[in-house]
């Protein structure tokens, strides 16, 4: 007997702040495309945007965009593939936040919420992330975030508003000493 494995939309999102970062970028979309078991549905438009909240110096422009990809692959094995890209092109973790040649961030895995350390979805900053939530609602305006049973386009109004529109739940999971920003 077969067992079909289930087909999941989920939605990472790019970041990159340092060297060629549309590049970095771009290579990173390439290689997501090439992931085992997942197809590359869409993706946004690459954007310049300021940096939010950065220690490291001197902080440049970052270059972001956000996909959407179809995948059989389970959660912590999309996490694997997804570092291995950040690992091949040559992202050196010196801290939290640092400088990064390119970062993917899980935003949405299907309707899954999930609360373990190494892999928290919702993404815990999706919902005030302009550099997130612009591209998503590029290509995926109308998908809905689990936790606050909102939409990308919802999410983005309310916070253009001013309002965040995230469960309070969400708030107990901000690592330590950081702030909203
Ligand atoms: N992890 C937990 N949940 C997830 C998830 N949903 N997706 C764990 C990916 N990883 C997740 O990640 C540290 C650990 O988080 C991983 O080992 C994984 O098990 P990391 O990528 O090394 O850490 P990071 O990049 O320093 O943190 P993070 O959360 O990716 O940072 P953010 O929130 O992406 O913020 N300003 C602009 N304009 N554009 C940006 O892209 N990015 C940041 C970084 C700050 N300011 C920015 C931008
Ligand atoms: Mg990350």
């Amino acid at each position: 007997m077969t067992t079909h494995k289930r087909e999941v939309n989920a939605v990472i999102a790019y970041g990159s702040n340092v060297g060629d970062t549309r590049r970095y970028i771009q290579l990173a979309l390439e290689m997501t495309a090439n992931m085992p078991e997942t197809i590359l549905a869409r993706h946004s438009a690459l954007r310049s945007t300021f940096p939010v909240k950065v220690n490291a110096t001197p902080t440049t422009m970052y270059s972001n965009a956000v996909a959407l990809v179809s995948t059989t692959l389970e959660p912590l094995a999309l996490l694997a593939q997804t570092q291995k890209i950040e690992n091949q092109l040559g992202r050196v973790r010196t801290g939290f936040w640092s400088e990064r040649t390119v970062d993917l961030d899980i935003i949405l895995y299907g309707d899954l919420i999930s609360w373990s350390p190494e892999l928290i979805i919702p993404h815990p900053r999706v919902y005030w992330r302009d550099f997130v939530l612009s591209p998503a609602c590029e290509i995926v305006p109308n998908m809905l975030i689990p936790t606050s049973q909102r939409t990308f386009a919802q999410t983005r109004t309310l916070m253009n508003w001013g309002f965040t529109s995230f469960p309070l739940v969400s708030q107990l999971i901000r690592r330590p000493g950081e702030r909203l920003s």
